[in-house]
């Protein structure tokens, strides 16, 4: 059994970024939705599973429910944690350490952020664009349809398997009530949402695995 997670913050929150109705409609129906089918699929499997991780990383031997749901469940609990408001540190800079390793691997910071909101914005449908750390501990730039994740062991992850830090929602329910079409402004706005500090926490669990 798997539980839908609190939020840390209000709905509101995120306001002018991510706007209360769509923060609403997006944890209480689809994430919560995600949750209960994914529950279901794993009843009627009868499995015992209690990682998230596990499942994901053994993707190919599970139906498609549980592939769906279960990536669904386990992208919107990163994706909540991933951002934050900007009193508790949400669109701040990352720290200097770990713009370094951006710069390093990207070649400066804002080519990272063309990099990434590219990834996003040519995202084909629905899908998510992420910042990962492969198995040897390196970072790297993707995207995933549906509810994948690069955690996945499915043949379209050739290459960009991984242990996902950073990721964006770039299915129109995230963002269609404030931005309808215009995607590309809405993965602006994410810039001015992000929690570093926790990309950062990740980052750091990612390398001890
Ligand atoms: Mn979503």
């Amino acid at each position: 059994m798997f539980d839908l997670p609190d939020l840390s913050y209000a709905y509101d929150a995120l306001e002018p970024f991510i706007d209360v109705e769509t923060m609403m409609v997006h944890y209480k129906k689809h994430h919560k939705g995600y949750t209960m089918k994914l529950n279901d699929a794993l009843k009627e499997l009868k499995s015992t599973e209690t990682s998230i991780e596990n499942i994901l990383k053994n993707i190919s031997k599970y139906p498609a429910s549980v592939r769906n749901n279960g990536g669904g469940y386990y992208n919107h609990c990163l994706f909540w944690t991933i951002m934050a408001p900007k009193s508790n540190g949400g669109g701040n800079k990352p720290s200097s350490s770990f713009l370094n390793l951006l710069e390093k691997k990207f070649g400066s910071y804002d080519k990272f952020k063309e990099l990434f909101a590219k990834e996003a914005a040519t995202r084909f449908g629905s899908g998510w664009a992420w910042l990962c750390v492969d198995k040897d501990n390196k970072l790297f730039i993707c995207s995933t349809p549906n509810q994948d994740n690069p955690l996945m062991d499915i043949a379209e992850n050739k290459g960009k398997k991984g242990m996902p830090i950073l990721g964006l929602d770039v299915w129109e329910h995230a963002y269609y009530l404030k931005y309808q079409n215009k995607r590309p402004d809405y993965i602006e706005a994410f810039w001015n949402v992000i929690n570093w500090k926790e990309v950062e926490r990740r980052y750091n669990v990612a390398l001890k695995k």
